[in-house]
Order: C-alpha cells, then structure tokens, then sequence
C-alpha cells in the first residue's frame, strides 16, 4: 500500500480502516454523558463510512459507537489520527476519554500513552445531530448532506520516543532554492537533541544551524536538484527529518505566488484560473469517497480543461490534494461554514471553533503546492456588523499561519459586504441566469448573465476593489442527467449548456475575472425534505457530471472553451 503524505515509518504505521463493530443508538442523550464502554456493537460498517449513507440508517440523526482493536508494542505509546469525520466525536482508547471533536472534516490526533496491553481498544462515539445548542459550523439549511461518521483514513503510529510530528516547509526562494523548514516534535525535546534530514532520496545529514525551542526545530536549507513546481510541470520534493531511528517524509513543490494589483502569479506567470466547485461526495457513501472515486475524479477535472478546483465547503481530504499536487491542478482550500450570520458571530464558542479549523486545515495543508488561496465561512451574512471582528480574526489567523498565501473567502452579498477590503482576492458566488429575475421581468434569463456580472465589477471599480483580483467563484445552473428539451428549459442540459457558455465566454474574454469556479463538478446529495422543491432528487443537479460522474453536455462546452 502506498502510503500517503506525511509518511513515517513504515513498520511503525497501520492504517485502521477496514471493517468496525458498530452500534447505531439513535436519538440518544447527548454523548458528552455517555459512556460506550458497555455497549454491545454486534453490526458492521466500513471506516471510511458514513453510517447514515447505508441504506437502513437513512436519514436518520443519532449516536453511533465505533470499535476496533490495534495492536501496539507494550510499554509504547502511540498517535492516533483521524483524517476527517463528522459531525461531533468522542474518542476512547482502552475504555479511558481521550478527547472531543467538534470541527467536522478535520484531522483529529491524540497521543496515546504507552500500555502494557499489546491489543488496545479504540471507539470513536459519533454525532449527526444538529443539535441547536451545539454550535456547529454549519447550519442544518445547508445545501449539501451533513453525514456522521469516520469520512477518511484512521492512522497508527507507533512512538519509539519523541518524533517529529509535523513539518512545514516554506520556500523561500526559488531561484536560489532555499526553503524554511519548521518540525514539531510530539514532545519536548531535550537540548541536544540531533535532527537529521535529506531531500529526495540523498542520505540524510546533521542539520547545522536549528533553532530550537521546547517541541520546535527550525533551520534553512537549500533544495539539492531543485525542480519548479507549476500545474504543466508538477515536479515535486521529498524532504526527510530524522530522530533518532524514526523517519517522517512530507512532500512539497518549489513555487511561488505573488498578489501584482489585481494579477495573481505563479512563479511570475500571471493566472487565468478555470475550474469548478467540486464536493466531497458519492451518491452511495457520502464524504467517503473511495481510492478509486478520488483517483478518477482528477482525470475527469483534467478533461474539463480545468486548472483550478474550488474545494468547496470544507478541508479537503488529503489523498485529493496529493493528487492535485500530481497532476498540476491548483486549489482554493477553504474551511467549514455557511448561513453564518449574527447568532454565530456573537457566539464566542463558534467563533473559537471556526478558528481553530481554519488554523488547523492551513497547517495540515503547508505543504501542498496544489494549494494557491486559503478561505473561510461561504456565503455568511457579510452584511451583518457583528461579522467584521470575525473576519479580521480570521484573516490575521491564516497569515499568522501562512503569510505567502492570498487570502479569500466566498460572498453572495457583494453589494453589501462589509469585509470585502479585508481579502487579498474577492471571491464572489453569483447565480444570474438560475436564480433570475422571471416573475414579470422581460429580460431573459440568459440575457440578464453578462449586464450583471458587469455590474457587479463595475461596483468593485467604483468601490476601489478592483485593485485586486477577481474570482467567480460559483456560477451554474441545474440540469437533470439525460433531459434534452427543444425549448432550453431550466433543467434541461441544453439550458446548463447555454448558461455555461455564456459564462466561459465572457470569463476567457474579460480580462478583470481571474478565476472561475463554475458551481459545481458533480451531482450531491442534500437534504430530501421541502427543499427537494427546487432541488429536484433531493441533489443538487448543478453538476456538469452526474453523481456518478456521467458528463453531461455542459461538460463538453468546458472543455471546449
Ligand atoms: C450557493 C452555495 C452552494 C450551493 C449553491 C446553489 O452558492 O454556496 O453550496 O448551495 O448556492 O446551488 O444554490
């Protein structure tokens, strides 16, 4: 099994994924009080799985208990990772509580302390409900399902002693190839503490000159044989640090990008970003995709001649990053949220959490050279007061983490935002065309795409926001896989492919846009109450792939353009 990045130590890393003990428990009391050390899991799910994507939890709110068993050497500690799930967790390891989780789609880890049991029993306790005194991220309304469950990869690893437990590397320049490297140690380190590292497969070596303070190694170096990373050519470096006998591998490109005004540049080329809004999803497991889906779904990106994805709504699963990496396609990364408005920005808990996401999803993301622009919160009420201390806290919080990225975040309310001078890249959702002005209006839909979107940038000018650049970062329309209609109706593919083109032209043909995120790669799954009214299926069709990723004609018309 390949596995993926960060890598450690091979004999010293299991993967948990497989097949769980699982009891569903239903609309239960509120899992802090619970204990599932007595539960009796006599079913099976799959992890990565969604217990509500199996056909007979359908649609159902409640606790689940998951069990599994790891082996450990006696008297070793060891970390557990959790690569995402959903939507609330606690987590047991031998019966004790070892933590809370409450930011769906991140990465969980917890250190293990060390046993004499060589079989340790691990249980993750999950959540679905959306419960109202529960701020989550999210609010239920959203438009995309929110399953519970282990969504990707469950990681082991053994500790020897203190290892290094992440890395970032930041380039420092290209040319001289020079990078910044910071590793954190699980522990404290003692002041002697030697670090080697290699890049690529060179033997490793002393580091030099490292700073070093409690858990933390920082040092300079510069890449042996150093390739630019860019989306033609993604040539990509290894870098090894070594404790003692243990190994961690992270992966990372050597390429910069840089704000000119309103042009946004890759290792000084100015970008025309084209892709689209892809969600984490398959009609028949949810959030958790299979190898084989992932692994697809990038070709299928590739097809559409796109350079660009919007990972939207959510940190994105770290197998599809990896590939981005691979295949030179670039990413707008952004964390969980939607219908954010005043009750959550006056909520501290919320707003901790919120921040705590999105620092952990720019760490956990450094080194992807994939990633071009962080975001946060989608569509939140922008207009509300209450939401611009939130926004400079965000924003000051993903520089703190990482200041050579731009900075964005998706509005729906561009006339009336309020934070918009805070974003190095405005990002603007709109839907002219879909959502039109019909009722009693003599434009036609289609007719209405291009006034508005000119509107829209001439208030950015007016406003002084076009010293920036530009993203529509969502635009589409529904189309039913399959229903062809002479008169171009809406959801009709042939009104998809109208729309579509539309948008394409006047995004090649405009120099002020420069990035487009068509809404959206494929079909998902939402909710299948009264919204199922105005989306057909209980999906959302705006896909130009059906949830099983048939293309439709729109499909073609992006490539084309
Ligand atoms: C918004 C939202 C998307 C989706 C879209 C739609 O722009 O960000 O998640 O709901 O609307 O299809 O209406």
């Amino acid at each position: 099994m390949t596995l993926p990045f960060p890598r450690y130590r091979p004999e010293l890393t299991q993967c948990l994924n497989g097949i769980w003990c699982v009891a569903y428990l239903g609309d239960v009391g509120k899992i802090d009080r619970l204990d599932p050390t007595d539960i009796r899991c006599n079913d099976a799910m799959a992890v990565a799985g969604a217990y509500d994507a199996a056909p007979a939890l359908a649609d159902r709110r409640g606790a689940a208990v998951y069990r599994t068993h790891a082996e450990v050497a006696p008297g070793r500690a060891a970390q557990l990772r959790f690569d995402g799930l959903g939507l609330g967790a606690r987590r047991f390891v031998d019966g004790e509580p070892v933590g809370t989780f409450d930011t769906p789609y991140s990465d969980w880890r917890v250190i293990i302390p060390a046993s004499e049991r060589p079989r340790r029993q691990i249980v993750a306790l999950i959540d679905n409900r959306l419960h109202a005194e529960r701020p989550i991220l999210v609010e239920p309304c959203l438009d995309f399902y929110l399953y519970g469950g282990i969504y990707r990869g469950v990681w082991l690893r053994e500790l020897p002693g203190p290892v290094i437990d992440a890395v970032q590397v930041r380039v420092l320049d290209c040319q001289t190839r020079r990078v910044a490297v910071t590793a954190w140690a699980t522990s404290t380190l003692p002041e002697d503490a030697s670090l080697r590292m290699g890049f690529d497969d060179r033997p490793l070596s002393e580091v030099g000159h490292a700073e070093h303070a409690d858990r933390e190694i920082r040092f300079e170096a510069d890449v042996s044989d150093p390739r630019q990373w860019s989306p033609t050519e993604p040539e990509l470096h290894h870098l090894t640090t070594a404790l003692g006998d243990d190994r961690f591998t992270t992966r990372f490109g050597l390429r910069t990008t840089r704000l000119d005004g309103p042009r946004l540049s890759l290792n000084d080329e100015p970008l025309k970003l084209k892709g689209v809004c892809r969600h984490e999803s398959h009609p028949q497991f949810g959030p958790a995709l299979l190898d084989a889906e992932i692994v697809q779904d990038v070709p299928l990106l590739k097809r559409l001649g796109c350079n660009f994805v919007r990972g939207s709504h959510y940190p994105q699963d770290p197998r599809f990053l990896g590939l981005c990496d691979e295949q030179g396609l670039l990413v707008f990364e952004e964390s969980l949220g939607g219908q954010t408005r005043k009750k959550h920005f006056e909520n501290p808990r919320f707003v901790d959490r919120v921040e705590a996401q999105t620092r952990r999803m720019v760490r956990k993301s450094f080194n992807h050279p994939a990633v071009i622009i962080w975001g946060f919160l989608n569509e939140a009420n922008t207009d509300e007061p209450s939401s611009r201390a939130v926004y400079e806290r965000l924003v000051r919080a993903i520089r703190e983490e990482d200041p050579t990225r731009p900075v964005t975040f998706a509005t729906h309310k561009p006339f009336a935002d309020i934070n918009l001078d805070l974003a190095d890249i405005v990002s603007v959702n709109a839907c002219p065309g879909w959502y039109a002005e019909v009722n009693g209006s003599p434009v036609r839909p289609l007719d209405e795409i291009m006034p508005k979107l000119d509107a829209l940038l001439q208030y950015l000018a007016n406003e002084s926001l076009d010293d920036r650049p530009f993203i529509l970062s969502e635009i589409g329309a529904g189309a039913i896989y399959g229903w062809r209609d002479p008169l171009r109706s809406h959801w009709s593919e042939d009104y998809q492919v109208d729309l579509i083109e539309v948008v394409c032209r006047k995004f090649r043909d405009d120099p002020r846009i420069t990035g487009l995120a068509i809404w959206q790669f494929c079909d998902d799954q939402t909710y299948a109450n009264s919204r199922a009214l105005t989306r057909p299926r209980g999906f959302n069709n705006k896909g130009v792939f059906a949830e099983y990723r048939r293309p439709k004609r729109a499909a073609e018309v992006i490539a084309h353009s």
